[in-house]
């Protein structure tokens, strides 16, 4: 299995709602390494050109709104099958269907503000890690 690296960012609400410590020991937990990691504002640019995909569909506006709309924590995690990992461990993009258990099932309620972005493959990841941490 190669190492890979992914892109994670725990949301405006993560932060606002004091989630950052327990969202990092549970990556920290699974054996995971938190390579880069940063507290900082999402820029309109950034937030445009990671969720470029989006743009057009009906939750499109609110989402760039809300991801600019306060501090997230940016950061690269690596290790053995990150990419999947991390997705297994935020769980259901709806926190309301994600499991329990889950970052998203355990600390939102919602799909507009659901804690945390992973990466969706390694060549997303590293797209993201570009827009976020530059080349
Ligand atoms: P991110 O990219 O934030 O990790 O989420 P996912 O990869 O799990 O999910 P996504 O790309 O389908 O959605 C991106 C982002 O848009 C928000 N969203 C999504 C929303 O507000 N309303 C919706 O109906 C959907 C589908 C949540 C995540």
């Amino acid at each position: 299995m190669a190492i890979e690296k992914t892109y994670n960012m725990i949301k405006p609400d993560g932060v606002k709602n004091g989630h950052i410590g327990e969202i990092i020991t549970r990556i920290e937990r699974v054996g995971l390494t938190i390579e880069r990691m940063e507290l900082a504002m999402v820029t309109p640019e950034e937030a445009q050109a990671n969720y470029a995909e989006h743009e057009g569909k009906p939750f499109y506006d609110g989402l760039i709104s809300y991801i600019t709309s306060g501090p997230v924590v940016k950061m690269v995690v690596s290790g053995e099958n990150a990419v999947a990992t991390m997705r297994k461990l935020m769980g259901a993009t709806n926190c309301a269907e994600a499991a329990p258990g889950t970052i998203r099932g355990d600390f939102g309620l919602t799909v507009d503000e659901n804690v945390i972005h992973g990466s969706d493959s390694v060549e997303s990841a590293e797209r993201e890690i570009g827009v976020f941490f530059g080349a």
